[in-house]
């Protein structure tokens, strides 16, 4: 089942193009929702079945999400196409738009026609310019083929959808950041509710969704809600793309089954470097919990389990850590990156992350006092769930993973003001 939804034709010369696309009955489930005008309701219920969960971080039900948006409104709503991956450990989204940037091109348009949309964009993350270009060709040959446009196939659907480049900042991922940085301001989150589905893009109702979700939607209007789930597990339905990194014999994106064993998916990246042995993985992104070694090889990679476990999916980003790794070092970076890219907005992740920035810091060069450790567990629980958007969140939970399991290690440096390792 691997590559089955959105890699399918990664082997194939110039995959990305439009011919290779089209041959592989690319943009014909577009054309038969427009044309045979399925209503909007039938296309919902397709997306809730196939358990197709919000593929940025959040997991969020995506057939309920779009059934939020006003469906008889009668203004102008948005659909947006969050491709701004930028956390440590991410690299799938860049090359769902390097090599099949067509089915997300297919896959927004058939959201903006279930949800009554004229205009999307795709908001595209600095420092990825060859994927930018890509897209972009993408969208030319889009438009002149008739699949991008006014009155679509004949008809009376009109979408014109635009790639949007940002310029780096992590924040800008953040959904309601992403907006105002479209809107020409700077990318600072906004405060919810209102959500985007009544407030979003100029005010506007819109609907915004992760790359690798809308790449997902052709194939379930496809084939059917229920294949879809049936490729994953209840609540998990679907493929997923698994960005490995770190000490594996062969780091990159992996497209396999939800609930496939983690075990699986090493094996896939070449297991551990040889010589090595596994200690921990960060299963989601840099902000989720770490996961000792022998708890992530009893999990199957899905929601479910992964929670069970102490941990998240989150955008699937797993980043694998063999003995050598000390795990003050790895947090010193890991909060550093937070400090760096909080926005400044709110009290508690501006002087927060400064502040476990600075503690972790000063225990990994041999400055740690014994309090140390209690102090980083304050901070957290003064930062979690008191911020405007959920980097705060992120850069709490990395610190209450590490102390959570390996608090032996940050006590060892503190003490010996060295590494454990
Ligand atoms: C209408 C309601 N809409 C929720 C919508 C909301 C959003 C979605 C999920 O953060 C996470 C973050 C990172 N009426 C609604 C509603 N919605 N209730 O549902 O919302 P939320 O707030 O749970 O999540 P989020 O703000 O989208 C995303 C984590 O993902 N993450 C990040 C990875 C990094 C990248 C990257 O670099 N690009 O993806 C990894 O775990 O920490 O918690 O659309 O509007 N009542
Ligand atoms: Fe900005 Fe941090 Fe507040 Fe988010 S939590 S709005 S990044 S200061």
């Amino acid at each position: 089942m691997a590559n089955e939804v959105i890699f399918h034709s990664i082997h194939q010369p110039e995959c990305w193009k439009l011919s290779n696309y089209l041959a592989g009955g690319g943009y014909e489930t577009l054309k038969k929702v427009v044309t045979e005008k399925i209503p909007a309701e039938e296309i919902i219920s397709q997306v809730k079945t196939s358990a197709l969960r919000g593929r940025g971080g959040a997991g969020f039900p995506t057939g309920l999400k779009w059934s939020f948006m006003p469906r008889h409104f009668e203004g102008d709503k948005y659909i947006v196409c969050n491709t701004d991956e930028g956390e440590p450990g991410t690299f799938k989204d860049r090359d769902i738009i390097r090599f099949n940037p067509h089915q997300v091109i297919e896959g927004m348009a058939i959201a903006a026609y279930t949800m009554g949309v004229k205009v999307g964009y795709n908001y595209i993350h600095g420092e990825i310019w060859e994927a930018y270009e890509r897209f972009e060709e993408a969208l030319e040959e889009a438009r002149a083929a008739g699949f991008l446009g006014d009155n679509l196939f004949g008809t009376d659907f009109c979408f014109n959808l635009h790639a949007h480049q940002g310029y780096g900042a992590y924040v800008c991922g953040e959904e309601t950041a992403l907006l105002e940085s479209i809107e020409g301001k700077k990318g600072q989150p906004r405060f919810k509710p209102p959500f985007p589905a009544s407030f979003g893009l100029y005010g506007k109702p819109t609907t915004i969704n992760n790359t690798e979700t809308f790449a997902s939607i052709p194939y379930i209007i496809r084939h059917g809600g229920q294949k879809f789930l049936e490729l994953g597990k209840p609540n998990n339905g679907g493929t997923k793309i698994f960005s490995v990194s770190g000490h594996v014999n062969k780091p990159g994106n992996f497209e396999i089954a939800m609930g496939t064993p983690f075990a699986e998916l090493l094996e896939m990246a070449g297991g551990v470097r040889s010589g090595h042995k596994l200690k921990a993985v960060i299963p989601g992104g840099a902000s989720v919990p770490v996961l000792p070694g022998e708890i992530i090889m009893d999990c199957t990679m899905d929601y479910d389990s992964l929670a069970k476990a102490g941990s998240y999916l989150g955008a699937g980003s797993v980043i694998v850590m063999d003995e050598t790794v000390c795990m003050v070092k790895a947090l010193e970076r890991l909060s550093y990156f937070y400090f760096e890219e909080s926005c400044g907005q709110c009290t508690p992740c501006r002087e927060g992350t400064g502040w476990l920035y600075r503690v972790i810091h000063r225990i990994e060069h041999g400055q740690g006092r014994p309090e140390d450790l209690d102090l980083l567990a304050s901070v957290t629980n003064n930062i979690s769930g008191r911020t405007i958007c959920a980097l705060g969140d992120a850069a709490a939970l990395p610190v209450q993973g590490m102390l959570k399991h390996y608090r032996n290690e940050f006590e060892y440096h503190i003490e010996h003001k060295k590494c454990m390792v």
